[in-house]
């Protein structure tokens, strides 16, 4: 049995003294939140919970207390309650919905790998394949370099797709008769620059690589008469993020329209938000989604851009260029998640057949 309570006071080891009082030492910390009341004052939340069955469990007297045994047991205990938590959570959803084909539309949004709330809040929508209305889930304006000059950063890990998203958009623009202009400050690594200078040669546009603050400023003066530039910067991860600050300097220069922030859907859903985190405090504008060719949970991006709160952009699902892109909608993102779990079937139907 598990048992599980919330604890509140007004300091936050006061609320973890009364979760040790009541469920004693063996009790495991879920979360804490501090909010207010109503009179402005901290109120910090705990939720403990105590597996009971668990502590009535004996061990051989030659397992007892030695610490990598006891180690090991709280850690099969942590697991328990996590996968409880997890399927009580999905469990009380699934259950306040009455309908069976919401019902049936919130499971498949579980199996595309979107959280159980976030499914909860869609499964409406997406029951009747209408674009989904979530509240939470933001949507970018569509760009129209024609009408507006257009300027667009984009950030993100290394290898998520930036370089070659700005060839595709740089094509893409090209082809339609917009004035596109190259620039790239990913010029640190050998050949870091390459690929976009030879899109850049092939379609005719001008290419800046752009190292200090001079550049900066040289570049956006020459490119004063472009519709649409696009920045290619350098990649960075969770934990090599030190350049960024540097770089920081430079995009402020470059007077960006659109900062967006690529995040390659093949990633693991964790890692996506730890980046998420790192990227605060960028001045990110849009957040934008590769490889959604590569992954068979697409709905990891839901969370993404719920857990953001940044707008949805663009979103890339493969190498081509200047194809396999589009301009993320509720529609587009509908007809993502419907298609994903079609190919699921299918591959299981093959499987079958073999
Ligand atoms: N299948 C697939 N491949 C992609 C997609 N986007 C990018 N790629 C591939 O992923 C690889 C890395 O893409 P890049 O554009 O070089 O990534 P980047 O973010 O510029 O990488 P760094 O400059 O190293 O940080 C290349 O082989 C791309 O062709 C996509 O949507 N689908
Ligand atoms: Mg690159």
């Amino acid at each position: 049995m598990m048992q599980i309570k919330s604890f509140s006071a007004p300091r936050l080891h006061e609320a973890l003294a009364l979760v040790r009082q009541e469920l004693g030492p063996d009790a495991v910390i879920l979360d804490r939140t501090e909010s207010k009341d109503q009179q402005n004052n901290a109120v910090w939340s705990v939720h403990a919970a105590l597996d009971t069955e668990a502590k009535n469990v004996t061990l051989p007297r030659h397992q007892q207390d030695t610490s990598s045994n006891s180690l090991e047991a709280s850690m099969q205990r942590l697991e328990k309650i996590a996968v409880s938590l997890g399927n009580r959570d999905v469990e009380q959803y699934r259950q306040a919905i009455a309908r069976k084909p919401v019902r049936d539309a919130f499971d498949h949004l579980l199996g595309m790998g979107v959280s159980a709330v976030n499914a909860f809040e869609m499964a409406e929508d997406y029951a009747k394949q209408s674009p989904i209305a979530m509240q939470a889930l933001k949507w970018s304006k569509r760009i129209n370099p024609q009408l507006e000059r257009t300027v667009i950063l984009f950030s993100g890990a290394n290898g998520a797709g930036k370089t070659l998203l700005a060839a595709k958009l740089a094509t893409h623009y090209s082809l339609k008769g917009v004035a596109v202009s190259l620039m790239t400050t990913d010029t640190n690594r050998m050949g870091g620059s390459d690929v976009l200078r030879s899109y850049a040669a092939i379609l005719g546009v001008p290419f800046h690589v752009i190292r200090h603050e001079e550049d900066a400023n040289q570049a956006k003066l020459e490119s004063k008469s472009a519709q649409l530039v696009l920045i290619d910067t350098e990649g960075w991860n969770n934990r090599h993020a030190s350049g960024l600050r540097q770089q920081m300097k430079l995009w402020e220069t470059l007077g960006c329209t659109h900062r967006i922030l690529l995040m390659s859907a093949s990633m693991d859903e964790s890692d996506g938000l730890a980046m998420l985190k790192r990227a605060q405090g960028l001045g990110l504008t849009d957040i934008a989604f590769s490889k959604l060719d590569e992954t068979s949970r697409p709905g990891k991006i839901v969370n993404w851009a719920e857990a953001s709160r940044m707008p949805m952009s663009y979103c890339s699902f493969g190498p081509e260029v200047p194809d396999q892109m589009g301009w993320l909608t509720p529609k587009a993102l509908t007809a993502i998640l419907v298609k994903q779990y079609r190919l699921q079937q299918d591959d299981s139907e093959e499987e079958t057949i073999a």
